[in-house]
């Protein structure tokens, strides 16, 4: 990898209570691009969220999940190792939600900012909600708070001020390299990798009686406004026998071989999956250059 003095890069954590928009937010930068869980990703306790790609720059951003409020014994451990954590990143987006009025969960999570030394950003989203007359008495709730690096006022849902939050957190990053290679971040290689695990336990569970005339076509692929992947494949087959076999008595052999699937996925991936699959016969699909295409064999 070439060394590009003018690349910025880095890892950022966003931290906040549940609803106040932070997956919302990833979605409006980042889409349904998702990194593939690869050994670089396991370097850093937190789980990767997303990666945020353009020509000068790429951030790695990170969900901190033991950040809330500890209940017990094992809340409190899984808090102390997220926060710990939180030591790895460039800068945290602190996010709190306009119409929500600051409460324990939020003094909790400041607190904790406290005692690390990185750059805080203070994200009021969902601005769309309230009367723009009443932000500078909302900022004023959290400004003596932290020494906050830069306040936003954004809305995640609409994109107000969002493009104006992402050149200044550009600009923070230290020139560094890019972590992830572009195509580990769309959708493909994901793609291609989803359809081999569907492949892999169609053929765990049923070798004997399908052969290798199946293949896995990955109808849609996307993260949900809950950061949740949704996924549709068709499994083709030749013929109408082969169909039979893979749905089983009462859907019993496809809900097996999706369960399976399923749990390797969000294994890959670090997110919760929902995966519809359909079985369909498509007599002499390997014939078909389209098929073959969309499928991925032809360029
Ligand atoms: P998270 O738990 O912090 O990840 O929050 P989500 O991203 O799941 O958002 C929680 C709810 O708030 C969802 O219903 C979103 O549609 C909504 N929401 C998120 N951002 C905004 C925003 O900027 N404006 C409005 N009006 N709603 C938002
Ligand atoms: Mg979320
Ligand atoms: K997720």
């Amino acid at each position: 990898m070439e060394f590009d003095p003018n690349f910025h890069s880095g890892f950022v954590a966003i931290v906040g209570r549940p609803n106040v928009g932070k997956s919302t937010f990833l979605n409006r930068i980042i889409g349904q691009k998702i990194a593939i869980m690869s050994d670089k990703a396991q370097t850093t306790r937190n789980k990767i969220q997303g990666v945020y790609t353009d020509n000068d720059s790429q951030i790695v951003f990170l969900d901190t999940p033991g950040i809330h409020k500890p209940i017990n014994k094992l809340d409190d451990f899984m808090e102390k190792s997220a926060f710990s954590a939180l030591k790895e990143v460039d800068a945290v987006l602190f996010m709190v939600s306009a119409t929500e009025t600051r409460g324990a969960g939020d003094n909790f999570i400041i607190n904790r900012l406290k005692e690390i030394d990185k750059p805080v950003y203070l994200i009021i989203n969902k601005i769309d909600e309230i009367n723009p007359n009443k932000l500078l008495s909302i900022m004023d709730i959290y400004k003596k708070a932290l020494d906050w690096k830069e306040v936003f006022p954004i809305s995640a849902l609409q994109g107000n001020n969002v493009d104006e939050l992402m050149a200044n957190l550009k600009a923070l990053l230290p020139a560094g390299p890019q972590y992830y290679p572009e195509d580990e971040v769309t959708d493909h290689p994901e793609r291609f990798i989803v359809a081999e695990l569907i492949r892999e336990k169609i053929l765990m569970l049923a070798r004997d009686e399908i052969p290798y005339s199946i293949a896995i076509d990955i109808l849609s692929m996307k993260t949900n406004e809950h950061g949740n992947v949704d996924i549709q494949a068709d499994i083709l087959v030749d013929r109408p026998g082969q169909k039979g076999i893979l749905i089983g008595k009462q859907g019993s052999m496809l809900k097996k071989i999706g369960t399976l699937a399923r749990q390797d996925i969000e294994d890959l991936l670090g997110s919760k999956v929902y995966l519809k699959l359909w079985v369909k016969v498509h007599p002499g699909w390997r014939n078909e250059s389209s098929v073959l295409k969309s499928l991925g064999y032809k360029k």
